[in-house]
């Protein structure tokens, strides 16, 4: 009879691994425990058969080198690390925990704990070849590395080509990427859905959110939409006035004033929602009028201000709406919210928010979310200017397309599309 040894992480995927290299007629003489199950490292089992030698298929011993040809381990370790994804999936696999395919009694456990000689090179080499692929993993990261992505390990592939599409900027990308390897536990990288799940966490975490508050008893809220030409200032003032009005538990009382007078159709614009929620409207030619118009509307609970719609680059627009804030000698602090187009680039974005910041911006409102497909420019510029987001503007509709603002929202449309059904 010949004596064979075979291993597994379970008796039952070790016996399965007997049968299937020399077949049903063997006889199980022990089970062992080689290595117990600890954190990150799965268990070990061997199994001893017995088989008869007339029994054993042709196959089994061909299969096996002839020793002269055999590597020492050492050797082979070196081989497979030029090929670092297959490396890291014989890890993952020698790692993996796999479910018994079958169930089969299993004899009582051997009282004699015997590790061969050759099972402890094995480990040893594993856990070297371990420490290796951490260490590579690590270099792939490195500030110099010349080309970050075409080194991506093979999990992190899917994440970093969606965020890649979504527009967000390189920098923070490979940042995240490496913040993402650095923190997230070995065992999650070996699966791109945890891979995936770890990195939705950190996007929630880094990008800046306002959660809606509303005025105390007594207080108001005086609120002043901000930005370039046709984002959809006015539209998102007439939202947000019916929301406060209309649409929150308790009704508030609304004011609006409107400083673009330079053209008539625009206050023409905003009248028409004031007459149509009959809310008080008030209009400011010169700054001086400004406090006037924030005191004549002080029965408010919200105060929502429209300005003139200005191209980043004339400064003259965005002075004048400086000197009316500058002249507010009122006691309410207006909340200057900059908005800007969900459809431009993060580079243009940034340049809109560098002119506008010197009307000291609190929030950012982000619109026609429904016409893009790309959302890692939003995601770029509130992380890269620290400033929070408060709303969406996700349609045409006045008042249901506004959605207040939220790190879930915003990643879900970063990673799979903005999803209209959803809002
Ligand atoms: N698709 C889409 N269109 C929007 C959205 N918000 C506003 N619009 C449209 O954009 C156009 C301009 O909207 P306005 O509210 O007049 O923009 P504005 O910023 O006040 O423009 P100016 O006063 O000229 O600077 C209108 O046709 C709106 O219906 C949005 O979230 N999605
Ligand atoms: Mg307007």
């Amino acid at each position: 009879m010949k004596i064979l040894t075979f291993t597994g992480s379970t008796p039952a995927e070790a016996f399965k691994k007997a049968k299937m290299e020399i077949g049903e007629d063997s006889l199980l003489i022990e089970t062992r425990e080689i290595q117990k199950k600890a954190l990150g490292k799965a268990a070990l089992y061997e199994i001893v058969i017995g088989i008869e030698e007339d029994k054993i298929p042709a196959n089994y011993f061909k299969a096996k080198k002839p020793l002269s040809q055999q590597k020492s381990l050492r050797e082979e370790s070196e081989d497979i690390l030029y090929d670092i994804s297959s490396a890291a999936k014989q890890i993952s696999k020698i790692s993996n925990v796999t479910t018994p395919q079958f169930e089969y009694p299993m004899p009582k456990q051997s009282q004699v704990y015997y590790e061969p000689k050759e099972l402890n090179e094995i480990k040893t080499e594993i856990n070297k070849l371990t420490d290796k692929v951490k260490i590579i993993q690590n270099m792939f990261w490195d500030e110099k590395s010349p080309d970050i992505e075409a080194q991506i390990p093979p999990e992190f592939a899917e994440i970093y080509r969606l965020a890649a599409q979504s527009g967000m900027n390189k920098e923070h990308l490979n940042g995240l990427m490496r913040v993402t390897l650095e923190h997230m536990p070995l065992k999650m990288r070996e699966n791109s859905t945890t891979v995936k799940r770890y990195f939705q966490t950190i996007l929630r975490k880094m990008v800046p959110i306002r959660m809606e508050t509303t005025p105390n008893t007594g207080a108001k809220k005086v609120i002043m939409l901000v930005g370039p030409t046709g984002v959809g200032k006015t539209t998102s003032i007439a939202k947000l006035a019916a929301r406060y009005s209309f649409l929150m538990q308790k009704k508030y009382k609304v004011g609006l004033v409107v400083l673009d007078t330079y053209r008539i159709g625009a206050v023409e614009q905003l009248m028409q929602y004031a007459r149509m929620m009959k809310l008080g409207i008030e209009t400011v030619v010169d700054p001086p009028e400004f406090s006037t118009a924030l005191e004549s509307l002080k029965y408010c609970d919200y105060i929502l201000i429209d300005t003139m719609g200005s191209s980043p680059y004339d400064k003259k627009k965005i002075e004048k709406i400086y000197e009316c804030l500058n002249a507010n000698n009122t006691e309410y602090h207006v909340d200057v919210v900059l908005v800007m187009p969900s459809s431009i680039k993060y580079e243009d974005l940034k340049v809109t928010y560098d002119n506008f910041s010197s009307l000291g911006v609190d929030t950012l409102m982000f619109t026609k979310l429904d016409e893009t497909m790309g959302f890692g420019n939003i995601f770029s510029l509130a992380y890269e200017t620290r400033k929070p987001i408060s709303y969406f503007s996700v349609g045409q509709e006045v008042p249901e397309d506004l959605v207040c603002a939220s790190g879930d929202f915003l990643i879900e449309c970063l990673l799979h599309g903005f999803n209209g059904s959803k809002v």
